[in-house]
Parts: structure tokens; C-alpha cells; sequence
């Protein structure tokens, strides 16, 4: 052991563990298992009531995983794999929670999770190089390590308008949307703001009971139809006697998912060989059809015969001239903001009772007590919901106060954008780890294969610190600058710095604008890792 641990309370009211995981959700139950598997003594704290994170908050109608269920899902426990049955190609927001439960269960996780404590405050203690934890109802822990699982899309952002707090009618936000209770639309007017993953999914759905429909639409995003459909017994029986070299062809894939890209670079086919593979990728790989060709989100003119395609077949899937016009992307290209796989998006606009408020060309002016005006309407509503998205990728991590070496906050430290090592430790910050940081794979991966893949790297590491007798470990100044410079430098041989999204800082008004997540892929981001490992865990210094 690295500290002494005693579980019962101390006097000064604090509770010592050795490894302290910060977050309830697929990423912290992942560590809470691997740590203690290795006979750490592990501690979750958990803002709310539940495990889950974002699948336990997003409770929106509609709210599906875009990645497949069987890839959705945990490989530590080849029984775990077996035993659980998904329903549907694409999980619903239920079947994942009700996974996560089960997984909680079957591992007894709970007994080592302390819910309802969001933590307000960490500081690093220069003297016994532990982290003194802090949360909000004052409950104090100390750790010798702090393991950040904060997610990347968790930390809800909310427009400003005029007057939004006189609206009288109900409002929602998609990412923390009433647990309690369920939503009862029908015969009422409901104002959708926000046409991501959130928007677009609850549309089509809350459109069949609900009175009325505005999407507030300020930017038309790209989106795959999801082809989802059950899954059979025999399927399922096929997956689960090949899940072996499934995993192993998801962890050497540059996102992930369950399948590699094309090889033929797109403009080296003949045009009608290449709107074949279209085709075929557009049915069948939702969010995959970016790997349709290697080239897609790296080479101008490869994109572009992507992103006419899916125009064309955007513009195929709504009948009105118009509602065309406005629904078909017309500033930026495909992939250089996060795509979405949708379930009857478009089509939804053919009710009589959807209606969209291209608020790009006409703005918000303001909310009333029953409304928003627009510069040339205004919108009679009983619900506003807000599907607005993340302060992405740092907002979750910078919420709580995070102090290091010398009492450097981590907000100041990051002013001008995240600095890290791998995306897993800053300097300053000695015995501190982020599973799913900024600077690794992230959103552009699967999570489920990062989590797990740095989830056992960080074991591993913990592994080789007791090992050695170490107690304290930092990422040098130096790793993290080459790190952060080969993040940007990987993000530069791409298209995604051609776009604001929320992969650069572009989601938040003020926010620095540099690329945030490891767009070198999963399966090279692996090798780094494990380069780094077997050479003594270059970049970090052991104390
Ligand atoms: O958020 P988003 P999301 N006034 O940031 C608009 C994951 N996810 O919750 O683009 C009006 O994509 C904003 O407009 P603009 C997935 O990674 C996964 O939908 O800034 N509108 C945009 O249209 C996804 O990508 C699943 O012009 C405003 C929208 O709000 C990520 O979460 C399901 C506004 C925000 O879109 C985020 O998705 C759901 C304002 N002031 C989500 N500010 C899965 O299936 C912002 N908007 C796994």
C-alpha cells in the first residue's frame, strides 16, 4: 500500500483512501473495478443519487447511442459479455442505464461509491503528496491519487436570450431532464432549441405527441439515417462466439468502432464505384460513414464529394423547397462538426404539426411569458427545451476547484486551453489522472474502448508505482508541451480546424479555440501509451 488507509472516520471528520475516482459513470465504474481488482482501496464519489453520468441525465424521448450496442459496451468480463442481451442495434437511453445497473450489481460497485457528493474542491498537499477532497455538503476525503472520470459532454451549456426568465411555461434541458417524473407533451406547444445529437433525436419523438413543434435551428447539422432494427437470437449468438476479434478490430481501428476504413483514397475510385460505397456506408455504418474512405475528414476535395453526398441525401429526405434550403448544411463540411445518426429527423418536418425557426437567418430577439419572438415571429409555446449542448471537453473537469503544486488552480492553468500529457496528467497537478481528458481520443472514439484502454494503462502504472515504492508522480513540463503541440500538429493534418465546433473550442463564445481531443486515433494513441509504459513511463516524473 501506498498510504496507510482506514476506512473508518478520523476525528478530523476526513476518510482516507488510497485511490479516489471522481464520477459515477461508464469511465469510473470502469476504474472503481480495475483499481480494486488490483487491491487498491478505491472510492467513488458521485454528484447524484445514481450511476450512469451522462446516460443516467440525458433522459430525453428519443436519446439513443450512435454506436453499436455490442461495441457499446465493456470488455473486462468475457461473462459479462455473454450474459447480457442488447435488444437493439442502436441502444436506447434506458437499455444502456439498465446495463450500467447491471454491471453495478454483478461487480458490487455500489458498497464503494459515495453518492450524492459533488466535489467542490481538491487540493494537492505539497507535504504528504495526497489530495485533500472536498464536497459540497462538506464531506472531506484524501487520496493518494485522484482520478478525474468527469466525462467530456457533461457540463450543460445554456443560451442567454432577453426576458428568458420571464417565460411562464415549462422549461427543460435536454441533459438533465426530469428523472422523477415522465414529460407529458401531448396537446401542448413545445419550442425545441438546439439541432445536435439531443435535438435532432427528440424531434421526430416528441412530435408525435405533442401539440406543436418549433425547432430553433441556428446551425443544420449533417446526419446518417440509423438503420436501427432488433436484434435476433442468431445475431446475437454470432457476436457473441466472434466478440474476441470484434474488440480486437474495434481497438485497432482509428475511432473504435467495429470496422476499419476504406483503403482506396475517394477520388482514386471511378464516381460510380464511390457513390456504391456511399450508399452502402450511408445504410449500413451511421456515424462510420466518415471511414466510408481514409481520406474524408483529411484531403479538401475527398470531403467534398462526401459532404454533396450526403446533401443530396439530406435534400432527398425533406420534400419542401424551402424547408430543403434550410435543413441542408450550408457552412461547414461534413464531419468537421460532430454528425449525427438520426431516427426519422427529417421526415418529422412533414407533419403538419413540425415547424422550423431558422433562427441563423432570423434571430432571437427575445422570450415572452408565452414564447420567443423571432426578428419576424413570435412563437406561442407551453414548453422551451434547451438541447443547446456541452461546454465540451474542459467544462466538466474545470467545474469543480482544482488545486495543484503551490496552490496553481487548474482553471488558470488552462486559460489558454488544456495542457496535458496523453490528455491524462498536467504538471503541476502531481498524482492526478483523467480518464477521457482533453488531449486523448476521447470524442472522436468509441469511449467505451478509450475509457477501457486507459483505464488499464492507469492500473498498470499504479501497479508499477507500488511496485517501486513511488508515491508520487507528475507529468514533466516538457511531455506536456510536446504532447499538446503533436495534439494541434495531428489536428492540422486534418479538416477539423475548419469548422468552430465543440472539438475546438468554438461550442462557447471565449472560449480558447485550439483542438481538443487526439485526432491520431485510437489505435496509435494505444501504441503511444504502451511505448511510454515499457520505457519507464516517459513523460512523468516518479518521486
Ligand atoms: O449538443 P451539440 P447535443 N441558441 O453541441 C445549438 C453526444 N450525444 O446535446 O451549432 C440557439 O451537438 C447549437 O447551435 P450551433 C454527441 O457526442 C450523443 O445535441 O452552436 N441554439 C447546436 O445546434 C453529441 O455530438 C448521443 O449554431 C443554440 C445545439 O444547440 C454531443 O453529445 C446523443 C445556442 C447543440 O448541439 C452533443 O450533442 C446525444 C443558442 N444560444 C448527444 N447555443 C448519442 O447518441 C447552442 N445552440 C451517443
Amino acid at each position: 500500500m501506498l498510504i496507510t488507509v482506514d476506512r473508518r472516520d478520523r476525528e478530523d471528520g476526513m476518510r482516507d483512501v488510497e485511490v479516489l475516482v471522481v464520477g459515477a459513470g461508464l469511465a469510473g465504474l470502469r476504474a472503481l473495478y480495475g483499481f480494486r481488482a488490483e487491491g487498491f482501496e478505491t472510492l467513488v464519489l458521485e454528484a447524484s443519487d445514481e450511476v450512469g453520468g451522462v446516460w443516467n441525465h440525458n433522459r430525453y424521448p428519443g436519446a439513443r447511442c450512435d454506436v453499436e450496442s455490442y461495441d457499446y459496451s465493456y470488455s473486462f468480463s468475457k461473462e459479462l459479455e455473454q450474459e447480457w442481451r442488447w435488444t437493439e442495434r442502436y441502444p436506447t437511453q434506458p437499455e444502456i442505464l439498465r446495463y450500467i445497473n447491471h454491471v453495478a450489481d454483478r461487480f458490487a460497485l455500489r458498497q464503494d461509491i459515495e453518492f450524492q457528493a459533488r466535489v467542490d474542491v481538491a487540493r494537492f498537499d505539497e507535504a504528504t503528496a495526497t489530495w485533500e477532497v472536498e464536497v459540497q455538503d462538506g464531506r472531506r476525503f484524501r487520496c493518494r491519487f485522484l482520478v478525474l472520470c468527469l466525462g467530456q459532454l457533461s457540463a450543460p451549456k445554456l443560451p442567454h436570450y432577453p426576458g428568458q426568465d420571464s417565460f411562464a411555461g415549462e422549461t427543460i434541458v435536454s441533459a438533465t431532464w426530469p428523472k422523477d417524473r415522465g414529460v407529458d407533451f401531448t396537446g401542448k406547444r413545445v419550442g425545441i432549441l438546439g439541432t445536435g445529437s439531443s435535438g435532432m433525436q427528440m424531434t421526430p419523438v416528441i412530435a408525435q405527441t405533442a401539440a406543436h413543434v418549433t425547432v430553433f435551428q441556428r446551425t443544420a447539422n449533417y446526419s446518417v439515417p440509423a438503420a436501427n432494427a432488433p436484434l435476433d437470437d442468431e445475431e446475437d449468438r454470432q457476436v457473441k462466439a466472434n466478440y474476441a476479434a470484434r474488440r480486437d478490430l474495434m481497438r485497432n481501428s482509428p475511432t473504435g468502432l467495429g470496422f476499419l476504413p476504406g483503403k482506396t483514397k475517394t477520388l482514386d475510385v471511378p464516381e460510380e464505384e464511390r457513390e456504391a460505397v456511399f450508399e452502402k456506408a450511408y445504410h449500413r455504418l451511421g456515424f462510420g460513414f466518415a471511414l466510408a474512405y481514409p481520406d474524408i475528414l483529411l484531403d479538401e476535395k475527398a470531403n467534398d464529394a462526401a459532404t454533396e453526398f450526403l446533401k443530396r441525401k439530406i435534400g432527398e429526405r425533406v420534400s419542401d423547397p424551402d424547408l430543403r434550403r434550410k435543413l441542408v448544411p450550408d457552412n461547414h463540411r461534413f464531419g468537421t462538426r460532430r454528425p449525427s445518426v438520426d431516427s426519422g429527423y427529417y421526415e418529422a418536418f412533414s407533419r403538419d404539426n413540425v415547424e422550423l425557426a431558422d433562427i441563423r437567418a432570423h434571430p432571437i430577439v427575445s422570450f415572452t411569458q408565452d414564447g420567443i419572438i423571432t426578428d419576424i415571429k413570435h412563437h406561442e409555446l407551453d414548453v422551451v427545451i434547451y438541447a443547446t449542448g456541452f461546454d465540451a471537453l474542459t467544462g466538466s473537469i474545470l467545474k469543480p476547484d482544482i488545486r495543484g503544486r503551490g496552490g496553481l488552480r487548474l482553471r488558470d492553468k488552462w486559460a489558454g486551453g488544456p495542457l496535458t500529457h496523453f490528455g491524462i496528467g498536467t504538471s503541476g497537478f502531481p498524482n492526478m489522472l483523467i480518464v477521457g481528458g482533453p488531449g486523448s481520443p476521447s470524442v472522436l472514439s468509441n469511449v467505451m474502448v478509450s475509457i477501457e484502454e486507459q483505464v488499464d494503462w492507469f492500473v498498470a502504472f499504479l501497479c508499477h508505482l507500488r511496485e517501486c515504492g513511488v508515491g508520487e508522480v507528475e507529468v514533466t513540463e516538457a511531455a506536456e508541451q510536446e504532447w499538446t503541440a503533436h495534439v494541434q500538429e495531428r489536428a492540422r493534418e486534418t479538416l477539423y480546424m475548419t469548422a468552430d465546433s465543440f472539438y475546438n473550442g468554438g461550442e462557447l463564445p471565449g472560449k480558447p479555440r485550439v483542438f481538443m481531443p487526439y485526432s491520431g486515433g485510437v489505435r496509435n494513441y494505444r501504441r503511444l501509451l504502451q511505448a511510454a509504459a515499457t520505457n519507464g513511463y516517459t513523460g512523468f516524473e516518479l518521486r
